[in-house]
């Protein structure tokens, strides 16, 4: 994928900044488009990516980063484009290996030329780097075209709470082994960001959030992915103080999520599974918050796909979250660069009305 130049805009001597929290694969395909909308339409704009580390896994003694390293691979053009996640034309000689000594897990799929940035990663880590540095240090083989910026660089890690095989008591699995091995087919009673209360943003990620003019949610999970970066402290406060508008697109179309399993998320925490739902979960930025809420809402604006889901904008615009029915499939890069452009124009409608 050609970088889109990102020197500023001799005719806009301030490049407009963008901020992004994604997840995984959704993530990373979104801001694939937003890129190829930037760099036709809106050339010199600076994208700064914060993704979500609480899928992160220590695996074989690696420390393996899925979103981080999906974004990195999509934007670096080394994706494996029909699964979404590592490496193009990967082979699997390692895991095979492994499961041949019955080393356990057998159930994850560590490809062999994922396995070597997953050693660089650990290699870093050991040696003191904190995971951001280490993200910087691989982008610069992948040139992903954007600052991508771990949420933190404290270790945190999601865990699923399901029940255990004795009646009526609970386990907690990590939620790889709940999304890979199960599918997540099995109940969730409840997801644990293990380490959340002493995690802080990572260098960069306040600043990213309150300096950007526009703030976009891409199409992610909007509980393990987006809903796992609100959950380290400072960043929703930020999201909520920001002069950028906050301009979300939903993951969910017509009542089910176009890929992934965001709806077994959303039951387990007793959302609904729609378009509207998500974005009232998400709250407007403008309501006021209710003594003890969680921190309130961060939306100023939604994206609903037009062919399912436009009756949202009629309940959504009275909440403070000004909602525009477009088509939300990402079937190809142009597709999603339509996507990114309404996005970015629904930003800007926001700003205007401001003023
Ligand atoms: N997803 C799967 O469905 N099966 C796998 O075996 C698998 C392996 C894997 C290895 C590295 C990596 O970065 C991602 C991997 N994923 C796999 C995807 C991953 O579980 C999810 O993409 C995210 O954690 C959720 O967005």
């Amino acid at each position: 994928m050609q970088t889109p130049d990102l020197s500023p805009d001799p005719s806009n001597p301030t490049p407009r900044s963008v901020a992004v929290l994604a997840g995984g694969i959704g993530g990373a395909r979104f801001i694939r488009g937003l890129l190829h909308y930037l760099a036709v339409s809106e050339p010199g704009t600076e994208v700064t990516v914060i993704a979500n580390t609480g899928d992160d896994i220590r695996l074989f003694g690696l420390q393996i980063c899925p979103d981080l390293d999906s974004i990195m691979y999509t934007l670096g053009g080394g994706i494996s484009e029909e699964r979404g996640w590592g490496r193009e034309g990967e082979t699997f000689t390692i895991k095979d290996e492994l499961a041949a000594y019955g080393a356990p897990p057998t159930w994850f799929g560590l490809g062999d030329r994922d396995t070597a940035t997953h050693l660089v990663r650990t290699q870093m880590l050991s040696a003191g780097y904190p995971l951001s540095a280490v993200t910087e240090a691989l982008c610069a083989r992948w040139q992903p075209g954007v600052r991508l910026i771990p949420m933190s660089d404290d270790r945190v890690e999601t865990h699923v709470v399901i029940d255990a095989d004795e009646p009526g008591t609970k386990q907690a699995i990590h939620f790889q082994e709940w999304w890979i091995r199960h599918r997540a087919a099995v109940h969730a009673h409840e997801f644990v960001l293990i380490g959340a209360e002493d995690a802080k943003p990572a260098p960069g990620v306040i600043d990213a959030i309150r300096n950007a003019d526009i703030v976009l949610l891409p199409p992610s999970n909007p509980v393990v992915s987006i809903g796992t970066i609100l959950q380290i402290p400072g960043i929703r406060e930020a999201l909520r103080q920001t002069s950028a508008p906050v301009v979300g697109l939903s993951p969910i179309v017509g009542g089910a999520p176009v890929r992934g399993m965001a709806d077994a998320c959303l039951e387990a925490i007793g959302v609904a599974t729609s378009a509207e739902a998500v974005a009232r979960h998400y709250g407007a930025r403008v309501a006021s918050v209710p003594a003890g809420a969680d921190g309130g809402g961060i939306l100023d604006g939604w994206l609903v796909h037009d062919d399912t889901d436009s009756a949202a904008i009629a309940n959504l615009t009275p909440l403070g979250i000004t909602t525009r029915a477009v088509p939300l499939l990402m079937t190809d890069v142009d597709a999603t660069a339509q996507m990114a452009s309404a996005a970015m124009d629904l930003a800007r409608e926001i700003m205007a009305a401001r003023t």
